[in-house]
């Protein structure tokens, strides 16, 4: 018998995967006080024990050498910085914000969080800035990543929350996966994928869309490598052909739906001819994948950033609910359209109201009702909570740059590497009076910046509650103790509203007594959560809201009635066109450079990149070109070249490959300045967004590309 290679584990603790979105359980093993090994814990009904690499090395990411120990301070950005107590460096901070408040109004001050914050986090940083120091200026990461899809919901079905749930990949006999690539961002979801194919290969069908050929793609029955940016006018056209071919459900329109006629109107404008020539895709694929989706019993549509990251990245996700409520593909077993979230608890923070707009809830900052609910929760005036959204994501930092908004406190996301046009980032940051970053690593690309770094405990070193992409809430427990000093945010927030005066308000001694206050203000909202406990999920286990009464089971599925959260219980077709991306291409930038992930990296690398069974696969960023394109620029695979776009320059290493689209090239984003300052994608994006969900456009700039070294061939 192999030997048992967890034999001198001393305990397995049950936790959550702070990767991806997919939301796995863990089990971590813990020998001597330090977690020293993670596998899949398969009692959790979201990944029944299945967990990808990026968990596995987990353990190698917690005690590193750069890990931030102690709050720090200096007096300018140049400075050194110096080792200072808690209480002076929180001091110091609420009295820089105290000075810029009385002086220039709250909308001076500002938080940028992350969608990898637990719950309470990020719940305590709302309630902090939007309740206590009346600025709406919290916004977080999620505005690169899930803000489309937020709105996108909104305004098809009423409401924000995925209706669908992992179990539902069980019983589909179609997947639309669409600007995802779900096999290396979201591992664990595409295995039950595959597994489904398998069980049935030649009933289950899986179209890719995607201007790639990636692993996703690769699997699928069908890839129709589109245009980048053309997703709208695929999905009109597979309308078309749907509504010809007689594949609608008209009973279901009739009774569950609004707005079909004026929507058939501008589908009328996409024949699959049409289509055709705006996504430079045969026609025939088109009408294919048309008939895959059309004629299927039970279809899922997956999607995370080539729909998002885009100016129309709400218009593409109406454009995917159309194609399900079209169909009736909703509310049942099976079906749905399903949003791929990309981080851990992405979900949680729009739970918790985590975007400039939003409140807890699902509630919005506009509406005068929901403003005096939460108000009167808090225990403030009605008008204690400004009627006016604070600065979206890229905004936030346009208004830093503008001098608008003073002081900015930055946790748990790393901006100076993930936000478009890193140049225009960093003379924001530089232009700032006050920087703080709440990191568990030190320097990061963002730390460089701090005017006070405060030292976060990261997972494992604090607990917490995180939802996943299928609305299911995991308690995370702290199993071993944060090194030096660092504490957990929502420990540093809290410290820091008591030092803002805001004692009362911020009683918390634990990060229980957060969820609890939070899980009431739920109660009645579509995230109704106000029959979940930390008692009942360290008893019962994950539980997937709405989960309204304490013997409530939690909802597999929304929307089962076919009632969806509009006022008139009607889900609404919301007619949309195609659009270019905002830069097109031309002679002095003739490509679209597109930008996104590699399977065994984590965004900005601050983890990921100090594992080297993870980061031998992929030492270095790089640049895919199809042959076509390689060929005319005078380029061969492996050639090093500068990318030039209006913004910036990078230089990488040419992967010459049939595995993406003429026209197209495409870069991955982890790599910042610090590995190398030409290394950053970012350097070129453009913070170009989409006018309703403020997303950047990530997936397209236009960029020219120059050899500028040959690949040293060798003697041999
Ligand atoms: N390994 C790994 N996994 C991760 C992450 C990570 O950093 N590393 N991050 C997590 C997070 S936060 C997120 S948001 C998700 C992201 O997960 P994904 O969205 O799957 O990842 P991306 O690589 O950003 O983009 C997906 C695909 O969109 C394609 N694409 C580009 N433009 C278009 C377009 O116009 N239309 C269509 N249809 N496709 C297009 C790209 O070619 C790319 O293959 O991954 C999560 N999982
Ligand atoms: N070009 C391009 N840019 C992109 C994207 C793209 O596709 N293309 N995708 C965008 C998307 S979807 C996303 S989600 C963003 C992600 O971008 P970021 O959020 O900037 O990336 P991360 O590296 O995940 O940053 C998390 C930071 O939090 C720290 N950290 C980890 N755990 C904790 C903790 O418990 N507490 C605290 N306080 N800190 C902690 C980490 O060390 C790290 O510095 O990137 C966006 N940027
Ligand atoms: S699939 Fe996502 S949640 Fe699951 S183990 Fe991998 S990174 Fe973690
Ligand atoms: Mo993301």
């Amino acid at each position: 018998m192999r030997r048992e290679a967890n034999g001198n584990i001393d305990r397995w603790v049950k936790s959550y995967c702070p990767y991806c979105g997919v939301g796995c359980g863990l089990l971590a093993g813990v020998k001597d006080g330090a977690v020293v090994k993670v596998k899949g814990d398969p009692d959790h009904p979201s990944s029944l024990g299945d967990i990808c690499a990026k968990a596995v090395y987990l353990p190698e990411t917690l005690r590193t050498q750069d890990r931030l120990l102690h709050p720090q301070m200096r007096r300018c950005q140049d400075g050194p910085f110096t080792q200072v107590p808690w209480e002076t460096a929180l001091r110091a901070v609420a009295r820089k914000f105290r000075e810029i408040i009385s002086e220039y109004g709250p909308e001076a001050v500002a938080f940028y969080g992350s969608g990898q914050l637990t719950t309470e986090e990020y719940y305590v940083a709302n309630k902090l800035a939007k309740g206590f120091l009346g600025t709406n200026n919290f916004d977080t990461n999620s505005r690169l990543c899930m803000a489309s899809a937020v709105a996108g919901y909104k305004r098809s079905l009423g409401s924000d929350g995925p209706p669908a749930s992992y179990t539902d990949i069980d019983l589909a006999d179609c997947f639309l996966l669409i600007g995802t690539n779900a096999a290396e961002c979201h591992p664990v979801t595409f295995k039950r994928i595959k597994q489904r194919k398998m069980q049935d290969p030649e009933r289950v069908r899986i179209i890719a869309v995607d201007p790639r050929r990636t692993e996703t793609a690769d699997f699928a029955d069908l890839h129709l490598p589109i245009r980048p940016g053309t997703d709208i006018a695929l999905l009109n056209g597979m309308l078309y052909v749907l509504v010809k071919e007689g594949l609608v459900d008209r009973d279901f329109i009739a009774q569950h739906t609004k707005g079909f006629s004026e929507f058939m109107a501008v589908v009328e404008k996409y024949p699959p001819e049409g289509a055709e020539k705006i996504c430079a895709l045969p026609e025939c694929l088109i009408v294919e994948a048309a008939m895959i989706f059309g004629k299927a019993k039970k279809a899922l549509s997956f999607w995370s950033m080539g729909v998002n990251q885009s100016t129309v990245g709400v218009y593409k996700n109406n454009a995917i609910h159309n194609l399900h409520l079209a169909t009736g593909q909703i509310g049942r077993p099976g079906c749905g359209p399903f949003s791929l979230t990309g981080q851990p608890n992405a979900m949680g923070g729009r739970e918790v109201g985590g975007m400039a707009h939003l409140l807890p809830g699902y509630r919005d900052i506009t509406n005068s009702f929901h403003r005096e609910e939460v108000a009167r929760f808090w225990g403030i005036p009605a008008e204690g909570i400004s009627p006016k959204p604070g600065y979206s994501a890229l905004d936030l930092f346009e208004a830093v740059a503008g001098g608008k908004v003073k002081a900015l406190w930055i946790l748990c996301t790393n901006p100076a590497i993930s936000v478009p046009d890193a140049d225009f980032i960093e003379k924001a940051l530089r232009r700032a009076d006050l920087v703080v970053v709440q990191d568990a690593y030190h320097p990061t690309g963002t730390t460089q910046f701090a005017h006070i770094l405060l030292p976060a405990a990261q997972w494992s070193e604090k607990e917490g509650v995180m939802t996943n992409s299928e609305r299911r809430l995991t308690y995370m427990p702290e199993i071993a103790e944060a090194p030096g000093e660092a504490l957990p945010d929502w420990k540093i927030l809290t410290l820091f509203a008591r030092e803002m005066g805001f004692q009362e308000a911020f009683p918390y001694e634990s990060s229980e007594e957060i969820f609890a206050e939070l899980a009431q203000l739920t109660q009645g909202t579509p995230c109704d959560y106000s029959g979940v406990s930390y008692e009942r999920l360290k008893k019962e286990g994950p539980l997937q809201w709405p989960c309204p009464a304490p013997d409530h089971r939690g909802t597999v599925r929304l929307y089962s009635d076919f009632r969806f959260s509009t006022p008139d219980g009607r889900a609404n077709f919301i007619a949309v066109e195609h659009q270019e991306p905002f830069e097109v291409p031309n002679q002095d930038y003739p490509l679209v450079l597109t930008t996104g992930r590699v399977k065994h990296q984590w965004h900005t690398m601050t983890r990921t990149g100090k594992v080297q069974s993870l980061s031998k696969s992929s030492p270095d960023p790089f640049l895919q070109m199809n042959p076509a394109d390689a060929k005319q620029h005078g380029i061969r695979d492996a050639d090093f070249v500068e990318v030039m776009s209006r913004r910036g320059k990078a230089v990488v290493q040419v992967r010459v490959t049939e595995e993406i689209k003429p026209g197209a090239c495409f870069m991955p984003f982890h790599w910042g300045r610090q590995f190398g300052f030409y290394k950053a994608a970012n350097n070129l994006t453009i913070s170009a967004r989409d006018p309703v969900s403020r997303q950047p456009e990530l997936k397209a700039c236009a960029v020219r590309v120059k050899r500028i070294m040959d690949f040293p061939q060798g003697d041999t």
